[in-house]
């Protein structure tokens, strides 16, 4: 399989992670949705990552669909999250809110790095938003005394959260106190420092629309 997409990506950053927690081996084309736009085009007419090719040519595309599918080739005894009921569905909404999180970090970026003038009704709603994904996230990780969301092992949900808080610490450092969330804060520093993680990693560089 062939991933597409740089790790600077929140998106990009928990495929590859999963695949590596899975012992999935990938290709990886780092490419870039500025400079590289028109080839990514060629797998996904969106031109957006990640894009995971099939060794069949078939292009999937949509994190959460790409791990849904990761999920189905290992099997509910591997898959990282539940095959249904009550945890499933808490499963799939602390990834939602993650990825809600991270596409407004990322609409932030794209703000400042490709208008003349930012909008300052649009960066206010942002970082509003944001704001209240990390106070209901840290409510929710604070009340759970266990080394990951839903007990010892790690899942979507865990990998999700800490690819959005590196990339909101890297691009918008003000908007993550790790004092007022300190247990995202842990969070994230108990899953950077596994292996999967660290071998995932590449620093901000964001389009710069020329
Ligand atoms: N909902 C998508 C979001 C992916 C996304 O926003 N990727 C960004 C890179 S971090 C991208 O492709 N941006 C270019 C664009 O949207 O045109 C997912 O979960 O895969």
């Amino acid at each position: 399989m062939i991933l597409i997409g740089m790790f600077d990506s929140p998106f990009v950053r928990r495929v590859a992670v999963s695949m590596n927690l899975l012992g999935m081996a990938f290709e990886h084309r780092n490419w870039s949705v500025g400079k590289d736009f028109e080839l990514i085009r060629q797998f996904n007419p969106l031109g957006r990552v990640p894009t995971l090719v099939q060794p069949d040519g078939e292009a999937l595309i949509e994190s959460t669909a790409i791990l849904d599918y990761l999920d189905e080739l290992v099997g509910p005894e591997k898959a990282m999250i539940a095959a249904g009921g009550p945890e499933r569905r808490r499963g799939l909404k602390i990834c939602a809110l993650a990825t809600g999180l991270g596409d407004k970090a990322v609409s932030l970026v794209y703000e400042r790095v490709l208008r003349k003038k930012e909008s300052k009704v649009w960066v206010e709603r942002c970082e509003m938003q944001i704001g209240g994904v990390l106070d209901a996230l840290e409510k929710t990780r604070a009340a759970i005394g266990k080394p990951f969301w839903f007990g010892e092992h790690i899942g979507h949900g865990d990998i999700a959260v800490a690819c959005v808080l590196r990339f909101t610490s890297e691009a918008h450092p003000q908007l993550f106190d790790a004092m007022r969330y300190p247990a995202l804060a842990a969070h994230a520093a108990h899953c950077e420092a596994l292996p999967a993680f660290q071998e995932i990693v590449q620093p901000l560089a964001p389009p710069s629309g020329k």
